[in-house]
């Protein structure tokens, strides 16, 4: 097998350059996903992973983060404070641990004793958007969620077009998740983010949650999810794609149907309706094939195949026009 890797957002292109870098040199996909997005996390203008990652109401910022492997091993950790690579860390608690999540303080802790060392993830940038935020906020502005703006509108007038162009690239919608296949044929995914912006203290999403921010089955494939982690838990995201490949979906197609059912369930759930969420898949199956799909228009994928790593425009379902009462 031509070993390669996918990965979410455009920064996912350097985070790719590591990942296949070993990839191409013999190593397998475990290490790449791992190696691959800690580029990510230490990168201070990735606002939504690791070091300078925006933060959550109190202005603390938690990180959550997960791996799992072709031998159904799984490292995962969440609301971890001070840490610059959970996922360094969720690897640990794969290889080193019989369990297979670790959460706050016990994370920390662990994380120490390994030698990791307390760090401060607040930059200049972060600190001073924290506090834009905050004073919107008391001039009596609604609740800032990171998605924050009405595409779905029973008033035309009332969408923000501006900010709905600008909502994938304004730097809060960049989770990092990748899925890398090896020399072997051998699947993992990895995943990792400070989550959403001015979240509630002590709110986790998707990311480290098997099954939801990323799911790998060493028979079927790998999938990985981004995007408002509320609406791909309910649909348990990637482990339902891993499920369509393996009952014959293409890659795409999976991601496709995903989805579907995270915007079909959105709406049975009636949670987060005023808001047009983004929620991003990307999968790659045992046969080598790859694919992407998003709820909204605007995702973007990496991928970094026969020697080329470039920058994609994922397929949606919903475009800019899109009205609730058309339903
Ligand atoms: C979360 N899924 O915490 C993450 C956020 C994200 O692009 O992916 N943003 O819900």
């Amino acid at each position: 097998m031509k070993p390669f890797v996918i990965s979410t957002w455009k920064h996912g292109v350097a985070a790719n350059e590591a990942a296949y870098k070993m990839l191409a040199e013999g190593g397998n996909s475990l290490d790449a996903v791992e190696q691959g997005v800690r580029v990510s996390e230490d990168d201070p203008g990735v606002l939504s992973v690791g070091y300078g990652g925006l933060p959550d109401n109190k202005g603390i910022v938690t990180l959550d983060a997960a791996i799992m492997d072709w031998k159904a091993r799984i490292g995962s950790v969440l609301f971890v404070e001070n840490i610059k690579n959970p996922i360094t860390l969720a690897r640990l608690v794969l290889e080193n641990t019989e369990h297979t999540m670790l959460a706050g303080d016990g994370a920390y802790e662990f994380a120490l004793s390994n030698g990791f060392k307390p760090e401060n993830l607040m930059t200049e940038s972060s600190i001073r958007k924290y506090h834009e935020w905050k004073l919107e906020k008391r001039k009596g502005a609604e609740e800032v969620h990171t998605d924050d703006f009405k595409l779905i509108a029973h008033n035309k007038d009332q969408i923000d077009k501006d900010k709905a162009a600008k909502i994938n690239e304004d730097g809060h919608h960049d989770t990092i998740g990748m899925v890398a296949i090896d020399n072997d044929g051998n699947i993992s995914a990895s995943c990792t983010t400070s989550g959403m912006a001015w979240k509630m203290h002590g709110r986790v999403g998707d990311s480290p949650i098997i099954g939801a921010g990323l799911y790998v089955d060493g028979d079927v494939g790998g999938a990985a999810a981004t995007g408002r982690g509320e609406e791909c838990m309910r649909a348990c995201g990637s482990f339902l794609i891993v499920e369509l490949m393996r009952q014959g979906k293409s890659p795409r197609e999976a991601c496709r149907i995903a989805s579907e059912r995270v915007y079909r369930l959105n709406l049975l759930s009636s949670k987060n309706r005023d808001h047009i969420y983004q929620v991003g898949f990307i999968a790659i199956n045992k046969d080598g094939e790859y694919g992407a799909y998003s709820v909204r228009e605007g995702f973007q994928y990496a991928l970094y195949k026969d020697d080329k790593n470039g920058l994609h425009d994922s397929e949606f379902l919903l475009n800019e026009q899109f009205e609730i009462k058309d339903l």
